[in-house]
């Protein structure tokens, strides 16, 4: 271990320990900008600057380990000054645009020009005249907003392995752009948002559509429906100062029909929607060699997307199920606008997602809108929904708890846990089991596809048959998985897994690139842990047993994998 002093203070850390993180054990908090907790630092932006007492050397504590004996000062006037000064010439390059920014009162650089009490400067305020580039229509990038940390392009290559931003020019002239100065709609950009996630300042956002939901809330011609996802219901009460994790459905609902919308639907139906379909297409090519093995989950649009682009050869593995939002979205318009009498062209359909590549995915393919209009017409991520609730005036905090509207709305634990990587096996193995065997499994809980280990593996015998599965998150984890998956194939080796989840962001969708800001393995585990309490809480535990579904077959769909749900719920891929 080494030993060593903190303003004063001992501190006894393992070897390779940084100052900065030496220091949070002794309860003493170094101002950073560039350096992002679940990111490798970089030690560009050098507001972390603390002295070294022995030697007297100036030192950047993001990137510095600590060595034996040091006698360290972190606030020191001459300190202040170094950091006030980066903060200066940081200010001078940028607008001074807070009151109309989407990061106003949640922003770092502001958060830092206000501790620092930075009121003026003697420094001009020159700021780059550089275009917005909105051609994902999911994220909006504002190259003037840019602090250069580099904390976009480090998640975008070392946890997303996509590689789409870069810094281009040098020196002054320095901003960050995709990857060869192209639109960033025409770079291998898979809207995962990751790059927002991370970003301190308004430099990378969620492409806002809150102005137009309102407007069609406004609208008397529109039939207005909503449906929220599953990672939603655990992290969108950090906007209102409740604890991490804390479950706030009902809460949702109440607010969303205070809004205006005619219907409040679950995206939790969907997934178990999702399950009935495609545990039912794992049971056949497992059992009746009706397709490739791996299956692979296809719910995940930054996933789907990354496939497409980089990895075509796996398309014969990936589930032809849409994902659950768009499943309920095509219900919407058809099913649901049946049974109440509604002409299906007034119905407009509205996802809360934590995700900013759903906004992609309603407008991928035509198959997208197989209700005969597109089947999902605006997805808002978790931060615009948070948004939408301030402006709308409702308390959220008060306002008592509502039901869903239950035709699409009603779900089981299974649908819930989709939100948290190893949700979506956890909840297709519940289901799978009882289709293979006939009864459901004596315990439902499959904690080996829990958990933030970036690659999980488990093997569980069903009806004498060993099943293989993988579970995989944040996309550069993914590339190890799909290795074993070629290597086996090109040897002519039995299969290494039988079944693969992938969701693009770290922790699935609790950790989407459209939540709440903060991104940490400590946040992304609270809101996993509120999904998971709430499927040990609730009656239905398994998709099979949700009795709306069993409805919906029964009144409309007819027969699982039949002909009607293939129409709606599943798709195709391309490369
Ligand atoms: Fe997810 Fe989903 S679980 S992708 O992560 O499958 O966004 O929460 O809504 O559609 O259900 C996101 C979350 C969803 C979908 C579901 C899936
Ligand atoms: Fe990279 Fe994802 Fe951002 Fe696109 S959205 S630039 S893939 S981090």
């Amino acid at each position: 271990m080494i030993n060593a002093t903190i303003n004063g203070v001992p501190v006894e850390v393992a070897p390779g320990t940084t100052i900065l993180d030496a220091a949070r054990k002794v309860h003493v908090k170094i101002p950073t900008l560039c350096k992002h907790p679940d990111l490798e630092a970089t030690g560009a932006c050098g507001i972390c600057i603390v002295k070294v007492k022995n030697t007297g050397k100036m030192l950047r504590s993001c990137c510095t380990p600590i060595d034996e004996g040091m006698d360290i000062l972190t606030e020191t006037p001459e300190i202040v000054e170094v950091r006030r000064g980066v903060l200066e010439l940081t200010l001078s390059r940028h607008p001074n645009e807070c009151l109309t920014c989407l990061r106003n009162q949640n922003c770092e650089l502001q958060a830092l020009a206000a501790d620092f009490g930075m009121t003026g400067s003697d420094l001009p305020n020159v700021v780059p005249d550089l275009p917005l580039d909105t051609s994902t229509r999911s994220i909006v990038l504002d190259p003037r907003k840019c602090v250069l940390c580099g904390r976009c392009i480090t998640v975008c290559q070392q946890h997303q392995n996509v590689w789409a931003l870069s810094f281009l020019n040098r020196g002054f002239k320095t901003r960050i752009a995709a990857a060869g100065d192209i639109p960033l709609a025409d770079s291998p950009c898979v809207r995962c948002g990751q790059c927002s996630a991370h970003c301190p300042t308004g430099a990378i956002v969620e492409y806002d559509e809150t102005v137009d939901v309102w407007n069609k809330l406004q609208d008397p011609d529109a039939y207005c429906v909503v449906q929220i996802a599953p990672a939603v219901r655990v992290a969108v009460g950090e906007a209102f100062g409740f604890p991490i994790g804390a479950n706030l459905t009902g809460k949702i609902y109440a607010s969303l029909r205070r809004m205006g919308f005619k219907a409040v639907f679950d995206t939790n139906f969907g997934a178990d929607l999702t399950i009935i379909e495609e545990a039912s297409e794992f049971k056949s090519r497992l059992l009746d060699g009706t397709g490739a093995l791996p299956l692979i989950t296809s719910c995940c649009p930054g996933w789907v997307d990354f496939m497409e682009k980089f990895h075509g050869d796996m398309i014969d593995h990936f589930s032809s199920c849409k994902s659950p939002h768009e499943m309920v979205g095509a219900l919407s318009k058809t099913y649901y606008a049946h049974k109440m009498g509604i002409d299906p062209a007034k119905v407009f359909v509205v996802s809360v997602m934590p995700c900013t590549a759903k906004k992609s995915e309603i407008i991928r393919s035509k198959e997208m809108s197989s209700s005969g209009y597109q089947d999902v017409d605006v997805s808002l991520t978790t931060r615009e929904f948070a948004r939408m609730i301030k402006q709308s005036g409702i308390d959220f905090v008060s306002i008592p708890e509502e039901q869903p509207d239950h035709m699409l709305g009603a779900y089981t634990g299974a649908g819930t846990i989709f939100g948290a990587t190893g949700g979506v096996m956890e909840a297709a193995l519940r289901t799978a089991h009882y289709y293979v065997t006939g009864h459901d499994a004596p315990r439902v809980d499959f904690e080996m596809t829990r958990g933030l280990e970036g690659v999980k593996e488990g093997r569980l015998t069903v009806a004498g048959k060993e099943i293989r599965v993988a579970v995989a998150h944040g996309l550069a984890n993914v590339e190890e998985v799909l290795e074993k998956v070629r290597a086996a194939r090109e040897a002519g080796e039995e299969v290494p897994y039988h079944f693969i989840e992938v969701m693009a962001c770290a922790g699935g969708c609790v950790g989407g690139g459209g939540q709440p800001y903060g991104a940490t393995n400590e946040l992304r585990s609270k809101r996993a842990a509120g999904l998971y309490q709430e499927d040990q809480a609730g009656l239905w535990r398994c998709s099979h047993h949700n009795p709306y579904i069993k409805q919906l077959y029964a009144d409309f769909l007819g027969e699982i994998g039949g002909h009607e749900a293939h129409e709606l719920l599943h798709t195709s891929y391309q490369v």
